[in-house]
């Protein structure tokens, strides 16, 4: 059976993380492409050069010719801007917008039959555009920001809870923002939600509020730490973990910006809500009930994503 075939649509921070954790899971051969001459080359030579090292069988090729994209399985898009200190996820949208029509073109025309995992911010505006901009099947579109946001939540709560991070769960919902909704009640430690391990006297309401005010703010701290530009080791992360769900068809209940059509009271737009992802793309959205505080958080995270949406609208008359 031949390889599968993965696209890294931009070759930055993200996009040259992917492509060496793409290629040490042996995910399938990689194509890294870029707008700048001899990044995704540079970076594609090198990361071969780990192959020995590592045992990895792949080919990785640099590319800033759409051409190369041709046949993907997979795509996943990071090309685009990033934030730097002062700077808010939204600010990014006029530059980036431009940025998800010239992809959206050329994944258009050279890989339409593949599922495509957008990273570029503002997330939940750029996961949109670029579905409008591909035309591809809504449920062979998402955006990766939920996984990430789940994982710095997860991180935070187990080292509150001193247990392995493997035994804690989490839920966030919502836009990918200040607005995300960490839900607290489906959040939890082999099992048992976060309310009764409060009452078991393992943390306190005050403290887990913190930790759900760090993980919206998760993105912003380390913006502020590193000065120069976003995280990049998380992001990537959370993207291959969506990658390897569609490609090995694990059916992996995920955190994701995906297109509703009427679910959470939601249409037209992509929204995070946890979803199945396998081989068939998006296979089901999972609508769980919300309760009154959730469902509120909810709605201002679903309208912060519509008021971006305008804002795209503006920008380019044919969205
Ligand atoms: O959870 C999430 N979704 C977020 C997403 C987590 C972290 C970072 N988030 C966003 O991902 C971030 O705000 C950016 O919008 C993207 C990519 O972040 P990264 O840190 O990888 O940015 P870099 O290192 O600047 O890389 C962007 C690359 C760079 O090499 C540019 O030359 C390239 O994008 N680029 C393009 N490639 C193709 N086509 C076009 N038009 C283009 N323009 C720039």
């Amino acid at each position: 059976m031949a390889r599968k075939k993965i696209a890294l649509i931009g070759a930055g921070n993200i996009g040259g993380t992917l492509a060496h954790l793409a290629a040490s899971k042996e995910l399938g051969d990689i194509v890294l492409f870029d707008v700048a001459e001899g990044i995704p080359q540079g970076k594609a030579l090198d990361l071969a050069q780990c192959a020995p090292v590592e045992g990895f069988d792949v080919n990785l090729k640099g590319s800033n010719d759409y051409a190369d994209i041709a046949g993907a399985d997979v795509i996943i898009v990071t090309a685009g801007v990033a934030r730097k200190p002062g700077m808010s996820r939204d600010d990014l949208l006029g530059i980036n917008l431009k940025v998800m029509k010239a992809v959206g073109e050329g994944i258009a025309a050279n890989a339409p039959n593949a599922f495509v995992i957008c990273i570029t911010n503002p997330l939940d505006a750029m996961v949109w555009a670029l579905r409008e901009f591909s035309k591809l099947p809504h449920h062979m579109v998402v955006g990766m920001a939920g996984v990430l946001d789940s994982a710095r939540f997860r991180h935070f709560l187990a080292d509150e809870f001193k247990v392995s991070v493997q035994d804690v769960t989490a839920f966030v919902l919502g836009g990918h923002g200040d607005t995300m909704v960490p839900v607290v009640e489906y959040s939890t430690v082999a099992g048992i939600p976060i309310p009764d391990l409060i009452e078991m006297g393992w943390s306190t309401k005050e403290r887990i509020d913190a930790i759900v005010a760090r993980t919206r703010a998760g993105g912003g701290e380390i913006v502020g730490l590193l000065k120069t530009g976003s995280a990049f080791y998380a992001p990537a992360t959370s993207g291959i973990e969506m990658a390897e769900a569609y490609l090995k068809d694990k059916k992996r209940v995920l955190p994701a910006a995906v297109h509703l059509s009427g679910q959470y009271g939601v249409d037209g737009l992509y929204v995070g809500v946890p979803c199945v992802i396998g081989a068939g793309g998006v296979e089901k959205v999972v609508e769980i009930k919300l309760n009154a505080e959730a469902q509120a958080n909810f709605t201002v995270s679903v309208d912060a994503v519509k008021e971006l949406l305008v804002a795209c609208k503006a920008i380019d008359g044919s969205l």
